[in-house]
């Protein structure tokens, strides 16, 4: 009777999840697409779904020839008037040759091209939306030659470059820095990394274990630091020494980073979206899952499977919440509390 009360005065407090963690719900499938990007275009709180298909992006009452293939999708309110917009960056790809490295954003009335590039590699590779009032900022990345990497703010349909690296596929802007990630090292075939760059010039060597092919951030515990989630585990021969995990790194620097998604089956986590409701959704090389907490820590929920080069969005439909797929076929699963 003495041990009890003691037990429960040493537990630390109870963190609750943000919300209830989801379950899997039905699965539809649906046309083929090359790529699928949602936003809430009129503004009404239910998202537009844009399919893409050869080239081609539509969505209910237009359609926008963007003139490449899709390479990253995210959204925000680029012009500040209260309505979304789908922001894709397309660019070279599979049977598309001889065309710039474009962003562009869809709304209601229709496509912008908010920038573009030519140049021996035209491929954007990452792409993050920090909101701002009158509108948010956008921070690219995307190849200037066949190594050189670039991440900056698209700026009046320029780029305002912040860092280079050769070969990064991912970046994070943070409030007092930048977070430059590398799938290989300074020679051939060793372990990329990924490095805090501070605008004053300090670097920070993050704690991963290998290369990092996807970065994001989200404040899971409110503090105004936000975590960070980066894929680590790549590796050149990853058909052999696959490790595809996600490590978070505490915004707080006095608690340590921790290993807290593999995606089993994958040799890759390839991209990592927060959700509006504190979750993560991963895109693996072979699957789809949401990352998220429930009563017992980090859990990985798998959606469905998925090949290389289809792609995910979070999307809130008058259903409810859903992940679309894009593919052949594509598919929407829906998302249910439990
Ligand atoms: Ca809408
Ligand atoms: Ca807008």
């Amino acid at each position: 009777m003495f041990l009890l009360p003691l037990l429960a005065a040493c537990q630390p407090a109870a963190v609750a999840p943000v919300s209830p963690p989801y379950a899997l719900g039905a699965v539809e499938e649906l046309p083929v697409a090359d790529a699928v990007a949602a936003a809430d275009l009129d503004g009404d709180g239910v998202d537009e779904v844009i399919w893409v298909r050869e080239g081609v992006a539509r969505w209910s009452g237009g359609e926008q020839d963007l003139g490449g293939r899709v390479q990253v999708v995210d959204r925000g309110d680029v012009d500040g008037d209260g309505r979304e917009e789908a922001l894709i960056a397309t660019g070279v790809g599979r049977g598309v040759r001889d065309v710039p490295a474009r962003l562009w954003a869809i709304g209601a009335d229709g496509g912008r091209v908010l920038w573009e590039q030519s140049g021996a590699r035209p491929q954007v590779v990452d792409l993050h939306v920090v909101p701002q009032t009158g509108g948010d900022r956008l921070f690219l990345v995307a190849f200037e030659d066949e190594r050189m990497v670039a991440g900056g703010w698209v700026q009046d349909g320029a780029l305002d470059v912040v860092e280079r690296t050769n070969l990064s596929l991912a970046m994070v802007p943070l409030q007092d820095g930048v977070i430059v990630s590398r799938l290989y090292g300074d020679e051939p075939k060793t372990p990329g990394d990924a490095v805090f760059v501070g605008s004053d010039g300090t670097r920070r060597t993050l704690p991963t274990h290998r290369g990092v092919r996807a970065a994001e951030a989200l404040d899971v515990d409110g503090d105004g630091r936000p975590e960070l989630f980066l894929a680590d585990g790549w590796h050149h021969a990853y058909g052999e020494h696959a490790d595809p995990t996600v490590v978070m790194v505490p915004g707080d620097p006095a608690l340590p980073a921790r290993t807290v998604a593999r995606l089993d089956g994958s040799y890759a986590v390839m991209a990592i979206d927060a959700l509006p409701d504190g979750a993560l959704l991963l895109r693996g090389s072979r699957q789809v899952a949401i990352l998220q907490r429930d009563a017992l820590g980090w859990a990985v929920l798998p959606l469905v499977d998925a090949s290389e080069t289809d792609q995910a969005v979070f999307a809130k439909l008058a259903e409810g919440p859903a992940v679309l797929v894009s593919g052949t076929p594509a598919r929407q699963v829906r998302l249910q509390h439990r």
